[in-house]
């Protein structure tokens, strides 16, 4: 697989290092988070979003599960209404809260996290693909690019806000510093030559089956080990983000105290003019890029646009 067909971002290129000093502006915040995202695969972002938008999120929030307004929530791979689930059960998430609770916008385009983004990606952004969670998600290490998939893959990164102070024992996200320059793993085009089994960097279940995924998440560890990199774990302060890069290995830690929260959200974005491959199996109504302010825009697998998404953004004349 070609490296231009994985990404087109600057800071994949050999010599991204160089470019930090300019594409920082001159900002000390953004020289150092730019620098950590090339060389380990993420960026803490201390104090991103302000307390009081994180507790009009969640009020919000839970007036609109109160209401049964309408959110869905996977679980393992199932997508279920948020009502027949238990959202403190670990890998449920609450999906794309952004579409019912408009509040959530102020977490996903926070004035820091576009900046940052806004560099790396060299455009507006596009927000898809959002997960709240109540609790630690105990979700294996794997790389994003497995299962959310845009036309370039690396192309995508993604944020991890805390909603609170995250304690030791909940369930924290973990990573391997550096995971993103691993080699490619790659799916498809095994059975096949090119272009008949085109490699792909995503999994696709009912073709390429579950042995194959579980040696990729094997092949993270052996990589870790063989290089000699530690797990890390991210004790953010409630309004803490931290960036990983679309290969960045990070998954959720195990939860040894069972009664604690780990409230966070989770957002993905890709250069708006990138797209989501989701766009080709929805609806083609559907396939909207919703303008949000700033040249920025979202969109959603998972809510009809027209039903919810449109209207209530632009209800939200705070935004
Ligand atoms: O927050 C976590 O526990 C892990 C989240 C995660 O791995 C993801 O959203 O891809």
């Amino acid at each position: 697989m070609k490296r231009d067909a994985v990404s087109d971002l600057w800071v994949d290129t050999p010599d991204a290092l160089d470019l930090v000093r300019a594409k920082a502006g001159g900002i000390d915040w953004m020289e150092i988070a730019l620098r950590n995202f090339i060389e380990k695969g993420y960026a803490i972002i201390p104090d991103a979003v302000s307390d009081g938008a994180i507790d009009r999120y969640r009020e919000d929030l839970e007036r609109v599960v109160r209401n049964r307004g309408g959110l869905k929530a996977s679980f393992v791979h199932g997508i279920h209404p948020l009502e027949e689930l238990d959202a403190t059960k670990p890998l449920t998430k609450i999906l794309d809260t952004f579409v019912l609770v408009p509040s959530a916008l102020k977490l996903v385009f926070a004035e820091k996290i576009r900046r940052f983004l806004t560099s790396i990606f060299s455009d507006h952004l596009l927000a898809f693909q959002g997960l709240h969670f109540e609790v630690g998600s105990t979700q294996a290490i794997h790389q994003d690019t497995s299962y959310v998939v845009v036309d370039r893959p690396f192309n995508l990164a993604a944020s991890w806000v805390a909603l609170e102070d995250v304690q030791e024992g909940s369930g924290e996200l973990v990573y391997y510093p550096g995971s993103h320059r691993f080699p490619l793993y790659l799916y498809g085009g095994r059975r096949l030559p090119w272009p008949f089994g085109r490699q792909r960097l995503n999994w696709k279940p009912a073709r390429d089956g579950n042995e194959i995924h579980n040696r990729h998440l094997a092949m993270l560890r052996e990589q870790a080990q063989a290089r000699g990199i530690e797990r890390e774990t991210f004790m953010p302060r409630k309004g803490d983000a931290l960036i990983w890069h679309a290969y960045l290995a990070h998954g959720g830690g195990p939860i040894t105290a069972k009664s604690l929260t780990r409230r966070s959200l989770v957002s993905h974005y890709c250069p708006l003019h990138n797209t989501p491959r989701y766009f080709a199996s929805i609806p083609s109504a559907n396939r909207l890029k919703v303008p949000v302010g700033n040249g920025d825009a979202i969109s959603s697998m998972y809510y009809p646009p027209r039903s919810g998404l449109a209207a209530n953004l632009a209800a939200d004349a705070a935004f």
